[in-house]
């Protein structure tokens, strides 16, 4: 999609005409980010469309405003290791013969000033002749953080910061959560019957919600680096946790917490390309031979009770660069991570059934007060086919 339009029209209206209407990732369009120009919500919705593309690096839209108001360029963050959407809109100007000169960058987050494994997108900018910038929220990189800002009004470029900053937050929450608590963004999904219960007595699970559902919760882990489950769903529901409802341009990283290295050698998690990384706290050697030898990476991370130390994974997979990550396990480790106040919000798919007894969503102890209840803030929720999907954050969660 190029769309040409005069910059005039486009300040004319703050509804959202540009955009398509929900998908899975949308942030609510309530707060400040409600009433803003439709230039920032394109480079938003070119944000959006890194999303699954773009991990480790946030996902960043470009839209570049000439100074008579002509949109003269567009472009998002590509895959890690190329270019930044700076670039790819000024890239997209040069390719459509436009001048760059005196034109107005807006962006969704802070140009970056560092080498990185591409060049300060600052630099590009000021080589470009810009005249302004216009960043929804500065970039939490320790690497950048306000001196991409400083270095454009070093080389005389106007700068302007806030407007979009709440959608663009949202939509890099997991970069933000990484480089700002050195772990990822957690999010857990689970799906059940409207009585709550994610599978029979006797196991049985296969399906409860429908076949859209299910295909949305695909999307929700397109757009995570990292998808994560526990042993015990690996031996009852064999897993392959990889993007197959949904078009993905990259898989994320499947990740197994194995206490006992109980993960058959045939599980069909080993199927899709790449490393599975596993997490145990056992040390016995044959299996974790045996076990890497099938392509996994294995990691001793014990802690009490023979269990694996879940905060101590939280900070490894901050170190080894995953922003979002999605959690799909059964109630035994979802309750574990839930006790262990590492989950930031809940991914709930609820089916039009009632099942009665079953199993529940989290493993949690019996509560002797409502005051003790975990308190959780509704952030949308929407219909899929049949079903709903609730997402629901731990309150105060986002606030870092
Ligand atoms: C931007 N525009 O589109 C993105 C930025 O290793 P590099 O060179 O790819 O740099 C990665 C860092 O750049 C990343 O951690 C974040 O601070 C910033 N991302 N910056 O100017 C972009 N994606
Ligand atoms: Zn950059």
């Amino acid at each position: 999609m190029w769309l040409i339009f005069n910059i005039k029209e486009l300040f004319k209206s703050s509804s959202n005409t540009l955009l398509p209407t929900a998908t899975a990732a949308r942030p609510a369009r309530t707060g400040p980010d409600a009433k803003l120009p439709a230039v920032i919500h394109l480079a938003l919705e070119l944000a959006r469309q890194a999303q699954n593309l773009s991990a480790p690096n946030p996902a960043v839209g470009c839209v570049l405003v000439s100074p008579s108001g002509e949109l003269i360029g567009q472009g998002h963050t590509q895959a890690v290791g190329s270019a930044h959407a700076e670039v790819m809109a000024l890239r997209d100007a040069a390719a459509r013969g436009h001048a760059t000169t005196g034109a107005t960058a807006y962006v969704t987050l802070e140009p970056c000033s560092h080498q990185g494994r591409t060049g300060p997108c600052c630099n590009a900018l000021v080589s470009a002749g810009i005249a302004k910038v216009v960043a929804a929220i500065a970039d939490p990189n320790p690497l950048v953080a306000g001196q991409g800002f400083e270095r454009l009004r070093a080389a005389g470029i106007q700068v302007e910061v806030g407007p979009g900053a709440e959608a663009s937050r949202e939509l890099n929450i997991g970069f933000f959560s990484r480089m700002l608590r050195q772990t990822p963004w957690v999010r857990m999904k689970t799906a059940a019957s409207l009585d709550g219960s994610t599978a029979l007595a006797n196991g049985q699970s296969q399906w409860i919600t429908s076949p859209e559902a299910r295909a949305d919760g695909h999307a929700w882990r397109a757009r995570a680096s990292a998808v994560l489950t526990g042993i015990g769903t690996v031996l009852q529901d064999d897993p392959g946790l990889d993007v197959r409802l949904v078009p993905a341009s990259r898989q994320p990283q499947r990740i197994i917490i194995d206490s006992g290295l109980q993960t058959p050698l045939d599980a069909r998690i080993f199927k899709a390309e790449g490393e599975v990384w596993i997490y145990t706290a056992s040390t016995d050697e044959a299996p974790t031979q045996a076990l890497q030898a099938r392509g996994a990476s294995v990691t001793c991370l014990p802690g009490a009770g023979g269990k694996v130390d879940l905060a101590a994974v939280m900070r490894d997979l901050g170190r080894r660069q995953v922003n979002e990550l999605h959690v799909e396990a059964g109630f035994k480790l979802n309750g574990s991570l839930v006790r262990e106040g590492l989950v930031d919000e809940f991914l709930v798919y609820l089916a039009p059934k009632l099942l009665g007894p079953g199993q529940g969503m989290f493993a949690l102890p019996e509560l002797q007060s409502l005051a003790n209840a975990l308190p959780l803030e509704f952030m949308s929720a929407e219909r899929i086919g049949p079903d709903l999907r609730l997402l629901a954050r731990v309150q105060g969660r986002g606030n870092f």
